[in-house]
């Protein structure tokens, strides 16, 4: 897709590692964080905005003009019940808004494999549009994500496509990430699938690389015109070398790891009990 696009979070890491791999000769990315965003680098088609995604003004004011969106700010961890309501689920709703009011028809959110994080790794390849089962706040946050692109795309004709991203990093920091990993050239490639994807409706895909210990269906995303070219494997033996968890700890035996422990249980700790 050729034009301009809004990217939300941008100062975030998924953000950060899109800004360099999204640029083309063709195309202005239209940056936007509540965090500082570096300085355009010579020659960069970006434009810079400092702006809350829950802030329906700015929200509309940083859609006009824009071809699509893809939507990857607010908490990308586990926070207490509020900051979760009002950064991620209300700031969704404000996004998929403002991009109808300023006629942009198409919408990528960030979806997260937290919003399924208890499927039982038992189950087999967790498949696509798996029901939901999230493992926290913040997963619940991504089905409320996902719900609201459901509901934009039905009620409104618009393209949204939510992508339960993996582990989105330079490189795969543990054991289960060799499972969960996307790296940030798939991202790209995943991201771009998704933007020019003819009339996709509303769709839920894995975001995560063609990994040879991938828990993931592959289907939805390469249905879109995804082709992952990256593979964990390579970074097996440096990942193991610091350290393999017990197989039947929730880190390998619940896709969203650790995230099921009782450490995140996040409406005990606001009760204080
Ligand atoms: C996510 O959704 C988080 O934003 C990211 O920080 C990672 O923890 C990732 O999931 C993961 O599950 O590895």
């Amino acid at each position: 897709m050729t034009g301009r696009i809004l990217i939300t979070g941008a100062a975030g890491i998924v953000g950060t590692l899109m800004r360099t791999r999204l640029a083309a000769p063709d195309r202005t990315l239209r940056l936007l964080d509540i965090a500082p965003l570096p300085a355009a680098a010579d020659g960069e088609r970006v434009e810079l905005v400092t702006a809350s995604v829950t802030d329906q003004a700015a929200m509309e004011e940083a859609c006009a003009g824009v071809d699509a969106v893809i939507h990857l700010g607010g908490h990308s961890l586990e926070r207490p019940w509020a900051e979760i309501l009002d950064v991620n689920i209300n700031g969704t709703h404000v996004v998929l808004e403002a991009a109808r009011r300023a006629g942009v028809s198409r919408v990528v959110l960030a979806s997260s494999n937290h919003a399924v994080g208890y499927y039982e790794r038992s189950a087999g390849e967790a498949g696509d549009y798996l029901f939901p089962q999230p493992d926290t706040y913040y997963g619940v946050s991504k089905v409320a994500l996902e719900a609201l692109g459901s509901l934009y795309a039905s009620r409104y004709g618009m393209d949204v496509i939510a992508v339960r991203i993996g582990s989105c990093f330079e490189k795969p920091r543990d054991a289960r990430m060799l499972s969960t990993w996307l790296s940030p050239d798939d991202g790209a490639r995943l991201f771009e699938a998704c933007l020019s994807a003819p009339s996709p409706g509303f769709r839920v895909v894995w975001g995560v690389s063609d990994n040879t210990r991938r828990w993931f269906s592959l289907g939805e995303a390469e249905a879109l015109g995804y082709k992952s070219a990256d593979n964990s494997e390579v970074y097996a033996e440096e990942v193991l070398a610091a350290g393999s968890p017990d197989p039947d700890s929730p880190a390998l035996t619940y896709l969203g790891g650790v995230w099921c422990t009782p450490e995140f249980d996040t409406a005990v700790k606001e009760a204080g009990r």
